[in-house]
């Protein structure tokens, strides 16, 4: 019988649609409409368990799992032994230390002596130690950020995405100590069939993560300018050049990445540039 990869994935929660997008996107098909807690693929050797986040780098550790999709937070929070292998571009944020926005808190060493409430002991432990800063730490579950409002403690440790739950509560971000997103963990004695199926899995993801930070640009120039906008344009290697009907004229392919990517419009505007089309990429194999 052929071997199964088993993932971990978030139940129900900030990561569960970015976990099965990306798998979807992989061309894997889960179907997970009755809500079950373990659903095999129809199409890939995997099987896909449902599973609380902070439970999932435990089971990945013991092996109840062979790989998991969770928070960089919670993987280094659970303090388990697990590989981080790869990130995977969704679930961006990070864990930072905030005060009250009118106190007189404004630099970590003003910690010294207070209180902080987090649900991140672990990491806050370690960041204070290596700060030399003695504070104590009052661990809650949940809504930190009231913490300060209630009496409760001087400041809070906890995950900012947008930074409005702060601002709502009148705090402001004093120190970012961890930044994090969802990665794919493993096992760290994968049999060796299994490896073969996560090297297929990473293999897709990874097309699919390059697809996703880079558009697929065509566009119009006169030949005198090609020069100019070829090197512009990175690309994969060099862009292709097609000639247009109208003679003089010329047809440019190219790839953009996503971080530069107005930038580049702008510059290829300004030399000549015209009928600019952008155009998503669904994979992209390099
Ligand atoms: O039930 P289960 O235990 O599985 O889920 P959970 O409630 O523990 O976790 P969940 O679904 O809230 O978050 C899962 C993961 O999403 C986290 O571990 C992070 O890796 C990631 N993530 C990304 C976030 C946020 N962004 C985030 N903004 N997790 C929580 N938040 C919370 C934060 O705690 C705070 O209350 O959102 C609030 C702040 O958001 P902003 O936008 O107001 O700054
Ligand atoms: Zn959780």
């Amino acid at each position: 019988m052929q071997e199964i990869l088993r993932i971990a994935v978030q139940k129900s929660g900030r990561l569960y649609e970015g976990s099965m997008k990306l798998l979807k996107e992989c061309g894997i098909e889960i179907s997970n409409g009755n809500n079950q807690l373990r659903v095999t693929a129809a199409n890939f050797p995997v099987e896909v368990f449902f599973l609380r986040d902070d439970d999932i780098p435990e089971y990945v550790q013991d092996a109840v799992a062979d790989i998991g999709f969770v928070g960089e937070n919670v993987v280094t929070e659970s303090n388990k032994q697990t590989d981080s292998i790869e990130k995977l571009g969704f679930g961006k944020c990070r864990l930072s230390i905030a005060v009250p926005k009118n106190g007189n808190m404004r630099t970590v060493s003003d910690l010294e002596g207070k209180k902080i409430a987090t649900s991140y002991p672990f990491i806050l432990s370690n960041f204070l130690k290596e700060r030399n800063i003695t504070a104590s730490i009052h661990e809650i579950s949940g809504s930190v950020e009231i913490a300060p409002k209630i009496g409760l403690a001087d400041a809070i440790c906890d995950l900012v995405s947008s930074g409005s739950t702060l601002f709502t509560n009148e705090l402001k971000e004093m120190e970012v100590i961890l930044s994090s997103e969802a990665v794919l963990i493993s096992n760290k004695e994968l049999s060796a069939n299994k490896k073969i199926i996560l090297e297929s899995l990473l293999f897709r993801i990874r097309s699919v993560k390059k697809a996703r930070n880079n558009k697929y640009v065509l566009l119009n120039a006169p030949n005198y300018k090609l020069d100019t906008i070829c090197s512009l344009l990175p690309g994969m290697k060099s862009p292709t050049i097609l000639p247009l009907a109208e003679s003089g004229w010329s047809s440019v392919h190219s790839v953009i990445n996503e971080s530069d990517f107005w930038n580049v419009i702008e510059k290829l505007k300004v030399a000549g540039a015209q009928g600019i089309l952008i155009i998503p990429i669904e994979k992209m194999i390099v």
